[in-house]
């Protein structure tokens, strides 16, 4: 509700005097409910400072049956995906070289969509490909800072909305091949690179936003509304060519992520599955061409409340931009990325994580540090998050308010930070986020044979009846981040 009050004070002195009068109503109503509880105000556990604004309205994932949640958990395509939990999202382009200043105006938003935001003529942002020169570039320092980030794919933008391709192409010149300085293919480069180290190669491909062509979607500045367009031009002389080429010259992809489906229907998304199928039997498609994809999305940076049965992915910022922004240094933190990562996998999900590269082609240092550093979590507790899966409980994650609601009059959901589980066949991880002097745990099924923390394999002493298990913590936590206690289950499959 923050965000909506801000732009209604702005907007005009009634609708300040109706939130106003809104407010009082609202809270006067949550101190009779807390009465009636027999609580205080201000009573509200595990209530994150950073989770206060009323979460806006659309859903973290668009909910599936259990037939299709179903399919793609069984979807053998899937199968590399769904155990690698982690990602490296790259955003890089020409946009990064005003990093998010045009003619000396700081534009609001996300870096690459500067052209749009800023509705720079195509004539004008075309220039930027004579200064793209990005000779710092070197696929394997970004190959290897993702192997140590703990990343097991990378996917990196092959074209965004601007149109431009980070890649040789032959069905448009408008690559950085052709119309730049620098003369290289990354992509390729990156291909060698990500080989070596076994890391997944993905592309983004932005099939239905090209704000360079006069009949892609989006660009309304230059080419009018987008209703009035031969779409289906484009996507014969431009989008689908160039897919065809990413999916031939740079061996074996992970997958294609698709973006911003606008103006696609099924019958124009089926030219591009089609497409992949024939070329690429084992590579996937995410949830944004347009159709049904291998899997899906949620919103950029939204984490589900709850488990989320099937095969999804929550793409995600490092900071507040995906591509390259000068001034954009709210970096998250490595503790804030851990209990991300492990929020995700403990409801079933992946987390792809964004880094934008200047325009000399260099990963930003502090998102590298900050990576690194998980990295170096994850090579102690990785057993606890690739290839596993989600709790049996859920208890941990938090609890509908009684008293807060959303825009929608919807309950807020009251996140609980203390602790995370995570399961593999015969094992439960239970991730901790603070350190107590036991930990507890109700509900449990099976026995409990062994219990220890994954940093330094001592064994734990624990006790266990009627269901409920506690084990007892050494004094001091084993390391700065998130620790990890394995507990051996016997019985039943936690
Ligand atoms: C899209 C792009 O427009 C953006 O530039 C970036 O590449 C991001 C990863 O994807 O933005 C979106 C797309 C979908 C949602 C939000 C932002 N969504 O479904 O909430």
């Amino acid at each position: 509700m923050q965000n909506s009050v801000k732009r209604s004070v702005r907007q005009s002195v009634f609708l300040r005097a109706v939130v106003a009068t809104l407010l009082i109503v609202v809270t006067v109503a949550a101190a009779f409910r807390f009465k009636a509880a027999g609580q205080q105000p201000n009573q509200q556990p595990n209530q994150p400072s950073n989770q206060q604004a009323t979460p806006t309205p659309r859903p973290a994932i668009t909910m599936v049956s259990p037939e299709d949640a179903a399919r793609e958990m069984n979807n053998p395509r899937s199968k590399w995906f769904r155990e690698a939990k982690y990602g490296l999202f790259i955003h890089w382009g020409l946009y990064a070289i005003p990093a998010g200043t045009w003619k000396g105006q700081q534009i609001p938003g996300i870096g690459e969509w500067i052209m749009n935001r800023a509705k720079v003529p195509v004539k004008e942002y075309e220039q930027l490909a004579a200064q793209f020169n990005p000779v710092k570039f070197n696929a394997e320092e970004w190959a290897q800072m993702a192997q140590d980030a703990g990343m097991k794919y990378l996917t990196i933008t092959s074209k965004h909305h601007d149109g431009f391709a980070m890649f040789k192409s032959e069905a448009s010149k408008y690559n950085i091949f052709d119309a730049t300085p620098f003369k290289r293919d990354p992509l390729k480069e990156l291909q060698a690179a990500c080989a070596k180290r076994g890391i997944k190669l993905c592309f983004y491909y932005s099939q239905a936003q090209d704000w360079h062509e006069p009949n892609g979607a989006g660009n309304t500045w230059d080419f009018g509304p987008d209703d009035q367009k031969d779409f289906d031009q484009y996507l014969r002389n431009k989008a689908l060519p160039q897919v065809r080429e990413i999916l031939t010259q740079y061996g074996q992809l992970g997958m294609i992520w698709f973006d911003t489906p606008r103006l696609m229907n099924e019958q124009r998304a089926e030219q591009f599955t089609k497409m992949v199928r024939e070329l690429q039997p084992d590579c996937l498609i995410n949830g944004r061409l347009g159709g049904k994809g291998d899997y899906r999305s949620t919103g950029d940076n939204r984490i589900p409340d709850q488990v989320v049965p099937g095969v999804w992915e929550v793409p995600a910022t490092i900071n507040d931009t995906w591509g390259y922004k000068s001034y954009d240094d709210h970096w998250k933190q490595p503790a804030d990325i851990v209990f991300k990562l492990v929020d995700i996998a403990s409801k079933g999900g992946n987390y792809l994580l964004n880094v934008g590269p200047t325009a000399e082609g260099v990963i930003p240092q502090p998102s590298q540090d900050i990576l690194r550093k998980v990295g170096q979590w994850l090579k102690v507790n990785g057993e606890a998050v690739y290839g596993a899966g989600p709790t049996p409980f859920g208890q941990e994650f938090g609890k509908l308010s009684e008293t807060q609601k959303d825009q929608r009059g919807q309950p807020v959901f009251e996140q609980a930070k203390e602790w995370r589980v995570t399961t593999k066949p015969g094992r439960l991880y239970i991730h901790l986020f603070t350190w107590p002097k036991e930990f507890a745990l109700e509900g449990l099924k099976g026995k409990v044979t062994k219990a220890y923390l994954l940093a330094d394999s001592k064994a734990l002493k624990f006790s266990q009846s009627d269901g409920k298990l506690v084990v007892q913590l050494p004094d001091k936590a084993p390391g700065e981040l998130a620790s990890v206690i394995r507990l051996d289950v016997s019985g039943v499959n936690p």
